[in-house]
C-alpha cells in the first residue's frame, strides 16, 4: 500500500510540475514594465547561459531589476507626454535636446539605459564564433585586428571612471571606431550607431569579480556573439540598425 501511495503522490507531483511548466507564472519584472509604451525584452537565453564569464545571479539582478527599473522609469517619465511616448526609443535618444526640459535628464538616463541594455543582451550568447567577412575586414583595417581591438577596448573600459560603457560604433559606410561613455549615455545621442558595447557599471560584474573590472572585461569576450554582431554590422550598412 505504501508503495502505491508513494507512486500516486509522485505522479501527482510530476503532473503538477508539468502543469507549472506549461503555464509559468508571469515573472515580476514583466508585470512591472508592461504599463507603458516601452517594454523590457526577455533575455534571449537562460540566466546561466553566460556562465562562467557572467554568473546567473548577476544576470538575474541585471536584467530583472536594473534594466526593468530603467524601463519603468522611462515609462513614468513619458506618461504625461503623449508625443514623446509615441516616439521610438532611437528617435528619443537622437532628439534628446528637443524633448521637454523637465523630463530630459530622466529620459537621457533611463532611455539610454533601456537602449544600452537591450543591445547588451542581444550581442552576448554561447554561440560566440568569430568575426568574418566584411566585419572581420573592417576590424582589421579600422581597429588593427581582433587582438588589438580587445586590448584597446578593455583599456578604455578600465579607464571609465565610475559607471559607464565602452562601445564599438559603426558609421553608415561601415567604418568602425572605439569610444566610451559615462552613465547610460550612448553614441546614439551624438547621431552615431552602436555595433556592440560592454557595460562597466559595477552592477554588471561586482557579485563575481568585486573590484576586478579588468578580469570581467577579459572574460566578457568569451560570451560576445560574433554572429549577432555580424548581423548588426550588416543592418548598419543597410541603414536599418536602430538601437
Ligand atoms: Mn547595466
Amino acid at each position: 500500500m505504501l508503495t502505491v501511495h508513494r507512486r500516486v503522490f509522485l505522479q501527482g507531483a510530476a503532473a503538477a510540475a508539468v502543469s507549472a511548466m506549461a503555464q509559468p507564472t508571469r515573472p515580476a519584472w514583466a508585470a512591472e514594465t508592461e504599463k507603458g509604451p516601452f517594454k523590457l525584452p526577455p533575455l534571449p537565453y537562460g540566466l546561466d547561459a553566460l556562465e562562467p564569464s557572467i554568473d546567473a545571479k548577476t544576470m538575474e539582478f541585471h536584467h530583472d531589476k536594473h534594466h526593468a527599473a530603467y524601463v519603468k522609469k522611462l515609462n513614468e517619465a513619458v506618461k504625461d507626454h503623449s508625443q514623446v511616448a509615441a516616439m521610438s526609443l532611437e528617435e528619443i535618444l537622437v532628439k534628446l535636446n528637443e524633448l521637454p526640459e523637465n523630463i530630459r535628464t530622466t529620459v537621457r538616463n533611463n532611455g539610454g539605459g533601456h537602449a544600452n541594455h537591450s543591445m547588451y543582451w542581444q550581442i552576448m550568447g554561447k554561440d560566440v564564433s568569430a568575426p568574418k567577412g566584411e566585419l572581420k575586414a573592417a576590424i582589421d583595417s579600422d581597429l588593427g585586428g581582433l587582438d588589438k581591438l580587445k586590448e584597446d577596448f578593455n583599456g578604455k573600459g578600465e579607464k571609465v571612471f565610475g559607471s559607464g560603457w565602452v562601445f564599438v560604433t559603426v558609421s553608415p559606410d561601415g567604418k568602425l571606431s572605439l569610444t566610451s561613455k559615462p552613465n547610460q549615455d550612448t553614441p546614439l545621442m551624438d547621431g552615431g550607431r552602436v555595433l556592440f558595447g560592454n557595460d562597466v557599471w559595477e552592477h554588471a560584474y561586482y557579485l563575481k569579480y568585486q573590484n576586478r573590472r579588468p578580469e570581467y572585461l577579459k572574460a566578457w569576450w568569451d560570451v560576445l556573439n560574433w554572429n549577432a554582431v555580424g548581423e548588426r554590422y550588416a543592418a548598419a550598412k543597410a541603414g536599418k540598425l536602430a538601437i
